[in-house]
């Protein structure tokens, strides 16, 4: 029997869809979904680099990190977008430019600091860790660096001109995490090796065809795609979606994974009068009453 309260029916949205840009940022393009609008509850970074095909230097990966932290803590944001500027691109990976010789150089108001970073790992670590959902909305070339960062968020949405490919083995580097153990979970091992050892580049397609990416659109139908998955999963519970995410994650992570997933299963002890009348009996200096309710079959 039909559920009354439960439908099937997908609430389909249409543009122009209405951004607020957050201020500060340099490399990326920063911005929120306005209030009342079809884009509220979604936080969207845009790599903004289309000179060099979005390739990151380090400032760009600052850049995405405080962004990404900003809307995991934002109570109004319940989804997460990455894409590129442009329509050639959604990232080049590491900018080739300035690696040097054990990371890629920190420039600050167009001076070198001296440091070198591999910061891009961090980011992957934080949408991995991001306990919203991510979506990466992937409007062309996906490469090297830049392919891991849509291989790590949980979902990819491709134009119909992306491509994808891992030049590793081409250009003297490598992602030996995610990059590839993740890789091979989703199109399987004997692919993902083949994604590493040829270094061919694959139509949006054959992405699709792979498991790789989880739809296609025409390039103008993006945005709009994006933000229609969007207000899908919004609409959905957020505590489910955050269990299933570090679920998931845990099954890979080892102990880094069974952290995250009980991180969230003590945020949701927290929340119950068991784990309250912890605190409260503390406090007011008795012994606890933690059996009020029973003990659960
Ligand atoms: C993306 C490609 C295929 C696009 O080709 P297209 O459309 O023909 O454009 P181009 O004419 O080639 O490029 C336009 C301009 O953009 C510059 N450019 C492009 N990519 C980069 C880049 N990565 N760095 C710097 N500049 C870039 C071009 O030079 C050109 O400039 P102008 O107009 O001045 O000539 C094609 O561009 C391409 O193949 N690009 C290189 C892709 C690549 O090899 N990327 C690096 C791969 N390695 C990494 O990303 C390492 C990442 C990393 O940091 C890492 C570190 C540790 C652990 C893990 C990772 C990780 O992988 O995540």
């Amino acid at each position: 029997e039909q559920n009354a309260h439960h439908t099937t029916d997908r609430p389909t949205v249409s543009g122009p869809f209405e951004w607020e840009r957050v201020g500060g940022f340099e490399d990326i393009v920063y911005e929120k979904g306005a209030a009342g609008t079809n884009t509220a509850g979604i936080a969207r970074v845009t790599i903004n680099r289309p000179e060099v095909r979005n390739a990151f230097r380090p400032t760009t990966v600052t850049e995405m990190i405080a962004a990404i932290d900003d809307a995991r803590d934002d109570p109004s944001v319940g989804v997460f977008v990455l894409t590129g500027a442009g329509d050639q691109a959604f990232c080049a990976g590491g900018d080739q430019r300035i690696r040097g010789d054990h990371g890629y150089k920190e420039v600050e108001g167009g001076a070198e600091t001296g440091t070198q970073r591999l910061n891009v790992l961090d980011f992957q670590t934080r949408i991995r860790k991001m306990p919203k959902p991510v979506i990466a909305a992937v409007n062309g070339w996906a490469v090297g660096g830049g392919h891991v960062l849509h291989v790590v968020c949980d979902l990819t949405i491709a134009s119909d001109n992306a491509r994808f490919m891992q030049t590793g083995p081409k250009v003297g580097s490598f992602d030996a995490g995610y990059g590839t153990a993740h890789l091979a979970r989703i199109v399987g091992q004997k692919k993902a090796r083949e994604i590493w050892f040829l270094c061919r580049p694959y139509s949006a397609q054959e992405a699709l065809d792979m498991g790789l990416v989880n739809t296609v659109v025409p390039l103008a139908d993006l945005e709009r795609e994006t933000v229609q998955w969007s207000r899908e999963i919004l609409a959905n519970s957020n505590i489910a979606i955050r269990m299933i995410k570090a679920a998931a994650n845990a099954d890979e992570d080892g102990g880094a994974g069974l952290q995250e997933l009980a991180g969230h299963a003590t945020m949701l002890f927290y929340m119950t009068e068991e784990g309250q009348e912890g605190r409260n009996a503390y406090l007011e200096r008795r012994p606890p009453d933690f059996d009020a309710d029973g003990y659960r079959p």
